[in-house]
């Protein structure tokens, strides 16, 4: 496996080992569906991609042991895993590996081909459980339980969801990321650490039996960003379902993706124009000004919202704005109070995540905002950093070095 970066994440993440399988795919197809397969191999028989694949190589917190997964029955007995998800992009990954694959053509065509057709089951089983399981009061999104299914761990939306969640005695921690990321700023806190283990207790405590969980979980909220990424990755998971002349999968994950786009829909706030995640322990609208917030521009569904969203992040609080390095969206506008431009999820650009945006733009057609983005993120990797994340105001990089999915998105824009 590449792992995610090689001292701060030494294993495979799920969502990273989408976007490094698509920088692999430049060089070497039969790697990147090698890169691919690692993961899938790890799905459970429910349906879950696991959000980390574990390597043997130590030195992460919380590693397997901590996870206490080894003796759920749904997962695969020869890999070791955490027990929670993460975004479902790896079907733009399969399908963007198949087009490069075909333009090169020969034997790289036929195995990419073979693969899509074998990984068509997968990413069926893998959306349904998300639509299914994952949104068990029937709202057309997905339901998370926690911070790090949605990839954006400490954003501020999850800050009144993680204030309910209550730890009722010190959890040991050693703690290995702030040895790495030489500048403590950039990490989440202790005391997020400890929410973070405690909802990782609850899970563990009845196997991560998903029919349980509900009741042991202390952080079940709707995550509007996943579900618009899933309402895509249901789209291509269509296209390639079509390529490969199987309808009848096809029509059921166009179906999934109008669900997953209706659901995106229902979050947009008739107030602020704002996508919010819903707080299903508080039963109330979490409505925090982030990325997320604009999440119509990644799902579609409605053309005059997904304007709405286009204008509000390429605008003067967001990409626009004037204390900005580079016209590049922070994942917290600059002009909250609770903007910290190296802090993790509240306010840094991510390379990684402004490829996902540029790929659904350029998708929907939009091509002169993606050029925007992706010449102005190449600008920014200039500096051969390859940084986890950047600060947006200064272009410094922060977090991890050599974060494989940075360097992953560079080489597909350049290639
Ligand atoms: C927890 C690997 C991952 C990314 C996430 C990012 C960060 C992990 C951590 O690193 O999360 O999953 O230990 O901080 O938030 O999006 O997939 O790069």
């Amino acid at each position: 496996m590449v792992t995610a970066a090689p001292k701060l994440y030494p294993h495979q993440w799920s969502w990273d080992a989408a976007l490094i399988s698509i920088g692999l795919a430049h060089m070497s197809i039969p790697r990147a569906l090698r890169e691919l397969e690692n993961l899938f191999r790890a799905q459970w028989s429910t349906g879950m991609i696991p959000h980390i694949v574990f390597s043997d190589v130590p030195g992460y917190f919380p590693g397997p042991d901590v996870w206490s997964t080894d003796t759920v029955p749904a997962k695969p007995h020869d890999v070791r895993t955490s027990g929670i998800c993460q975004p479902p992009v790896h079907a733009i990954a399969v399908a963007r590996i198949l087009d490069l694959a075909v333009a090169k053509g020969g034997e790289d065509r036929r195995l990419a081909e073979d693969f899509a057709r074998t990984s068509l089951d997968r990413l069926v089983a893998w959306h349904q459980w998300l639509m299914t399981v994952r949104d068990p009061s029937g709202l057309d999104l997905v339901e998370i339980h926690h911070g790090w299914e949605s990839g954006m761990d400490n954003s501020p939306r999850w800050d009144e969801a993680y204030a309910n969640v209550v730890v009722p005695e010190p959890i040991p921690m050693a703690r290995h990321d702030i040895k790495v990321v030489g500048n403590i700023e950039d990490r989440p806190t202790d005391r997020e650490y400890q929410r973070y283990l405690q909802l990782m207790r609850e899970m563990a405590s009845v196997n991560f039996d998903d029919a349980q969980i509900n009741d042991v979980v202390q952080f079940r909220i709707t995550d509007v960003f996943l579900t618009a990424v899933l309402a895509l990755a249901c789209d291509e998971t269509a296209r390639l379902a079509e390529l490969l002349g199987r309808e009848d999968v096809a029509d059921g994950q166009r179906a999934l993706a109008d669900r997953a786009r209706r659901g995106v829909l229902s979050c947009v706030s008739p107030d602020t124009g704002r996508c919010r995640d819903f707080d299903v322990r508080a039963g109330q609208w979490v409505d925090v000004p982030t990325i997320a917030s604009w999440s119509v521009l990644v799902s579609g569904g409605d053309d005059a919202v997904w304007a709405d969203h286009r204008a509000a992040l390429v605008g003067e609080h967001w990409a626009g704005h004037p204390s900005l390095r580079f016209p590049l969206p922070p994942t917290v506008s600059p002009d909250d109070p609770g903007f910290r431009p190296r802090t993790y999820w509240r306010g840094p650009t991510w390379p990684f995540l402004n490829w996902l945006l540029t790929w659904a733009l350029a998708r929907r057609g939009d091509r002169a905002l993606a050029a925007t983005w992706r010449d102005a993120t190449l600008e920014l990797l200039g500096d051969g950093a390859f940084g986890e994340y950047y600060d947006p105001q200064t272009g410094q990089p922060a977090g991890s070095h050599d974060q494989s999915w940075t360097a992953a998105v560079a080489i597909d824009w350049i290639a």
